[in-house]
């Protein structure tokens, strides 16, 4: 038996979220179009005949303009200190950028073996995936390469049973059946912010944070109220929409999900609230469950 932790890096929106949640068969981490989705490390673990893997998801690693986005990467950062092997992944549709060879410098100074993870080759021709593969070798010599579809893959069998290689002999880290190890309530304002972030534009998607107030469990449906936070008021107008129609939305999109997530009836009540500058405030940020826990540096 093999087992051991794999890291997913790489630059906002490469598709590390989609591709960890293909890759445990379950969604555990919130995908969205719009960059800078994931807040915190995300695990998904895949357990098979004689190996567990644990993958675990982080931040898209950028240049930060807020104390939140310097958490993030933060974040990153650490939880490939302490895995046996990171895939970096990189969408192979747009030209390697000054932030992916940023986010390769920080991977090749952990000493680990690296595979590159070049996703979305379902918009690219051979030519072009064998010219982007070509490029990356020569920055730097990766363990392994997988070209691939986070999105349309149907197997990603290849990728298990040689990333199985690289983990060392070991028991389960986790039983069997465990596929997420997140705290429900942290899940469910997640799905929730998914679908703000589905339905908002611009500058609201990265101004807000959802978190759940109460959940209470009666007969077989679920009674959830969760807080969507804004930084200004303007946020809020637009949040709530006319006659409470964005909020309806968004509530309708999340119910959906959380029934899925909880097998149960769900009645979700949400809540819009002001909260200044809260990406700028550590103990806010904490609060809700972003950037990893503080370590007050
Ligand atoms: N066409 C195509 N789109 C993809 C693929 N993988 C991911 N996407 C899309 O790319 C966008 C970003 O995907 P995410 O999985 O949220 O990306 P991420 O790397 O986790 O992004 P951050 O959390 O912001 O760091 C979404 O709109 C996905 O649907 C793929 O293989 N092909
Ligand atoms: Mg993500």
């Amino acid at each position: 038996m093999r087992s051991g932790f794999v890291a997913l890096a790489g630059r906002p929106n490469a598709g590390k979220s989609t591709l960890i949640n293909n890759l445990v068969r379950e969604k555990v981490a919130i995908v969205s179009d719009k960059p800078q989705t994931t807040r915190s490390e995300i695990r998904g673990i895949r357990t098979e005949e004689d190996v567990q893997i644990v993958f675990t998801d982080t931040p898209g690693i950028h240049k930060p303009k807020y104390r939140l986005e310097s958490r993030m990467n933060k974040e990153a950062g650490d939880v490939m200190m302490g895995v046996d092997l990171i895939y970096l992944v990189t969408d192979g549709s747009v030209p390697i950028s000054k932030g992916d060879e940023f986010v390769l410098n920080m991977v090749k100074n952990t000493g680990l073996p690296v595979f590159l993870i070049l996703n979305k080759i379902d918009k690219m021709d051979q030519k072009q995936v064998i010219k982007k593969l070509q490029q990356w070798q020569s920055r730097f010599d990766f363990a392994e390469y997988f070209p691939l579809s986070a999105k349309f893959g149907k197997s990603f069998d290849d990728l298990i049973q040689t990333t199985k290689k690289y983990l060392p002999e070991g028991d389960l880290l986790y039983p069997a059946e465990t596929v997420s190890d997140g705290a429900e309530n942290f899940r469910i304002a997640e799905i929730i912010r998914e679908k703000v972030l589905q339905c908002t534009e611009e500058e609201i998607p990265h101004a807000t944070a959802v978190m759940v107030e109460s959940k209470e469990f009666r007969k077989n449906a679920c009674y959830i109220q969760a807080l969507i936070l804004v930084e200004k008021k303007s946020q809020k107008g637009i949040m709530i929409g006319k006659q409470g129609s964005m909020l309806k939305k968004i509530g309708t999109l999340a119910r959906e999900d959380l029934e899925k997530l909880l097998g149960k009836k769900v009645f979700l009540e949400l809540f819009v609230r002001v909260e200044d500058e809260w990406r700028s405030r550590d103990a806010r940020i904490t609060e809700y469950g972003y950037g990893g826990a503080f370590r007050g540096e």
